[in-house]
């Protein structure tokens, strides 16, 4: 579905280095079967680029970008400013600060300019498609089938093996 359908999310990050972080996220929308794309995207070294990306975004029919930048992240942020669409931000971790940068990079937004920051790192990047999923499956019943299957499997996995 995710090859042929057109993206309902854009992944998005500022280096190839991210990658290793933000597969997590492509990880879980492939799993649940929900087009999206991946795409290099740096708020500093490539401004223009990202200005057309998240300018075009909503009429491209993307309902949902996930960002992830670490060290200086300034990639959700200017997304968010120039697109109406939901923007999630992942602070990717940084190998000066270990993230707490990107963290306080992205979550401190001007009001009037939203963007819903998840953790730092790995887990980060994997609840951020969760929860795109989850504001996709508002309007796609079985999404919100999927959703509620992998919340009760979860639970289930946890039980299963709760004696130590
Ligand atoms: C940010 O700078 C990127 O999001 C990345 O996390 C960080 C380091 O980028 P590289 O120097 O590894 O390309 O823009």
């Amino acid at each position: 579905m995710s090859d042929k359908s057109p993206p309902l999310v854009g992944v998005i990050m500022g280096s190839q280095s991210d990658w290793d972080t933000m597969k997590e996220a492509a990880a879980i929308l492939e799993q649940f079967g929900v087009a999206h794309e991946c795409r290099v995207v740096s708020a500093h070294r490539t401004p223009d680029w990202m200005n057309e990306y998240a300018k075009d975004a909503e009429k491209r029919g993307l309902e949902v970008i996930i960002a992830g930048a670490g060290g200086a992240a300034h990639l959700p942020g200017m997304v968010a400013a120039q697109t109406v669409l939901p923007v999630l931000g992942v602070p990717v971790k940084s190998r000066a600060l270990q993230g707490l940068d990107s963290l306080l990079s992205i979550v401190q937004m001007p009001g009037g300019v939203p963007v819903g920051t998840l953790a730092i790192g790995e887990s980060g990047a994997k609840n951020a498609a969760l929860l795109a999923i989850r504001i996709l499956g508002n309007s796609r019943p079985e999404l919100r089938t999927k959703m509620h299957e992998f919340c009760q499997n979860q639970t289930d996995t946890v039980l299963e093996n709760s004696e130590l």
